[in-house]
């Protein structure tokens, strides 16, 4: 079933990660599986721009079609393979608008997660300011705070949101090793 996928992939990428989950949870094995390293700019060469043109991984194919948006190519195949391996998104409405709620927030948890741990990659050294490290880590902060009362919640969730709760775990492991840095 799943022998017409294609997944280019890097270690480290959490991205990478959720559609690797999202495939070993729907049953998916025995896709053509590649690993590319970032260090060595294979996120550019042209494999990948012909799926992704922004040069991003995960770069995902399911025959012709192209699904290089990690959330986009988890939700496409919860939606063809619904009834195969555990399911992906929760019947109950609360649980679902739930999931979906954290699922997309955890985007901004992320891209501030980048903004404190990748300040000096993204920004030039005459740009950088001791403010806006100042302000990024308070940032962050404030962020943590907010997923530190969402993990007392989660701790009653229920066994269908199994998969984006592995997904979260990483997110707080993050999280808690930033708290012990910020
Ligand atoms: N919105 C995309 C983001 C993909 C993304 O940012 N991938 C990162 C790795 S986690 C990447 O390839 N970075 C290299 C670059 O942007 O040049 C998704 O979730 O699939």
């Amino acid at each position: 079933m799943a022998k017409d996928m294609t997944l280019l992939w890097a270690a480290g990428s959490p991205s990478c990660w959720r559609v690797m989950i999202a495939l070993e949870e729907k049953n998916l094995q025995g896709y053509k599986s590649k690993q590319l390293y970032f260090e060595k700019g294979e996120h550019k060469l042209k494999e990948v721009t012909d799926i992704n043109p922004r040069g991003q991984l995960p770069a995902f194919k399911h025959g012709n079609i192209v699904l290089n948006e990690s959330y986009g190519a988890c939700l496409n195949l919860e939606d063809q393979f619904k009834s195969q391996g555990n399911k992906l998104i929760p019947d109950n409405k609360a649980e679902s608008a739930l999931m979906y709620q954290r699922m997309f927030e955890g985007l901004t948890l992320f891209q501030k997660i980048a903004q404190v741990l990748f300040y000096n990659l993204f920004v030039p050294e005459n740009e950088r300011h001791d403010s806006a490290v100042k302000r990024n880590r308070d940032n962050l902060k404030t962020e943590v705070k907010l997923w530190e009362g969402y993990l007392q919640v989660s701790k009653t969730f229920s066994r269908n949101l199994l998969f984006w709760n592995s997904y979260l775990n990483f997110l707080f492991s993050l999280t808690v090793y930033l708290g012990m840095v910020i």
